[in-house]
Formats: C-alpha cells, structure tokens, sequence
C-alpha cells in the first residue's frame, strides 16, 4: 500500500499498520538499548490492570537525541501522521511500554481522546504511532483496535484498576457493529490510529516480553487551551528515517519524564 492507500484505511478504519516502517535490525537495536537504559528503568512506572497485572512505562514530554527520539521526531513519521491527521503536527509524548513475560497485564477498551481532552486539546485530531520492537502477539497481549470506533466521537471514561476505561454499554454496542481487529505484529511495523480509536489489549500470558514504543501527536491547530507546555505545540528537532540509530544512546535523565499519575493512573 502507498501512503495514499493508507490514509484511506485510517479514515476509514481509524488505524493502519504498516510493515517494516523501520528495518527489523533496527527495531531490535533500539530494544537492546531500551533493556540496558538505566534512565529508561529508573523512570519507569508499573500501571496496575483491573485483575492487579501491572504494565510498565517511561513516559516522557519531549523527545531527546536518542534512538527514541530520533524515531518519534522521524521525518518520515511526521510526514505521515500530518498526512493522517490531515494538518501539520506537534509532538505530544512518546513512552517506552513494556508488557513482562507471564505478568505483564492488559489495558481495558479505551480511546486516547477519552483523557487527552481533559488536557484541554479541543479537538480529537490526534493521533498515535505504535512501532513494535518486540513480535506483538495474541500470547504476549498484542493490541487489538474496534474498526471504525472513530467515529462515534469520544466515549465517556472512567477508572478500571489505575487504567482510564471507556464506558463499556458504548463499547458492548459499538462492539455489535464492528468485529475487534487484533494487530499481531513483528519489531519495526508500525500501527498509526486515530485517539478516538478504540483499543485494548491482553495480558501477556507468554514467556516473551512485549516491548513497544508510542509516539503521540496533535494537530497543531488543535494545541491545549491550557498554558501547560507539555501540551502546547513543540518545536523538536526533525530527524531523516535512516537516522534512527544515529542516536545510538538511550534516554537523557534530563528529558522531561512524567512524575505524576494524570492521564491513565489514578493518584
Ligand atoms: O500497551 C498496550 O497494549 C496498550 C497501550 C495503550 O493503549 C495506550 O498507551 O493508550
């Protein structure tokens, strides 16, 4: 599929995967030094589920000259999530997410948009881009998305375990109309999908980590109204996709890391 063809399918599906966004070796590069980033570890958080499975994240506001960096403020990956979004986008955040083998936990049914609104963006032009450095699989708790759920505008939310959940009679009857979609994935795909796009995933159940990268965005005209500069357009840097590695380093303990619950954990 060309880029066109994929715009068609995130407006129409709210997502779509593309394989091979970066070259595998690549992908398992940036899991060798995720595992060995002592800065990574340290500002890592463990998000409990509804069953008290955690997940782990390291959630930060604003990229740095590393391999993550380089890869969220890819000007590859710009390009396409402003094609997506259809409009010039500001990075949001980017966060490490690490599911651990037989503990890590799910995330329940829920959009983005469902929370990032309370962060006063007036709008749902947002979106993610979720690149696979481990295999994502049913076993390990791949993500799974409902086709269409964009569309019916942002769900009410509420707390399930320390996780923001959308409003499951919506979902039972958005889930009658469409059939759940589960993105198995291999280390370098990349699914880009809408913030109204519902999605969850399982716990992993496997003897294999699932270690992911999600890089948030917003259109620029749809900036916070609060002065907040976490969520204010941002100017960073713009990297070519073969650049990646370039930044052959892990994350800065200077970057802005998130040291508080908002958006998905409850204080
Ligand atoms: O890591 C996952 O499986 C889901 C993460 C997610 O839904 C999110 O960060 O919004």
């Amino acid at each position: 599929m060309d880029l066109k063809e994929h715009k068609a399918e995130f407006s129409a599906k709210g997502y779509t995967i593309i394989p091979g966004f970066i070259p595998e070796d690549t992908a398992k590069k940036l899991k060798i030094i995720a595992r060995a980033d002592k800065v990574m570890a340290a500002n890592m958080r463990s998000v409990k589920d509804s069953d008290g499975r955690e997940s782990k994240l390291t959630l930060w506001y604003s990229p740095g000259d590393d391999v993550f960096g380089r890869l969220s403020c890819s000007a590859l990956l710009n390009e396409y999530m402003s094609c997506f979004l259809g409009g010039d986008v500001s990075f949001f955040h980017a966060k490490l997410m690490n599911k651990e083998p037989k503990v890590g936990g799910k995330w329940e049914w829920h959009q983005d948009y469902g929370y990032w609104h309370d962060d006063g963006f007036p709008r749902a032009d947002m979106g993610s881009c979720f690149v696979a450095l481990d295999p994502c699989t049913e076993e390990n708790g791949a993500l799974r998305v409902i086709p269409e759920s964009h569309k019916y505008g942002r769900l009410d939310h509420g707390l399930k375990g320390q996780q923001a959940g959308a409003d499951m009679a919506k979902v039972t009857q958005i889930l009658d109309q469409h059939k759940v979609v589960l993105c198995e994935m291999s280390p370098g795909d990349a699914l880009f999908f809408h913030a109204n796009t519902l999605h969850a995933s399982g716990p992993n159940t496997s003897d294999q980590s699932r270690l992911i990268l999600i890089s948030s965005f917003f259109r620029r005209d749809n900036e916070s109204t609060q002065a907040d500069p976490r969520y204010r357009n941002k100017d960073v840097p713009s990297y070519p996709h073969d650049t990646i590695l370039d930044g052959a380093k892990g994350l800065d303990e200077a970057l802005p890391f998130s040291d508080e619950t908002a958006h998905i954990i409850e204080n």
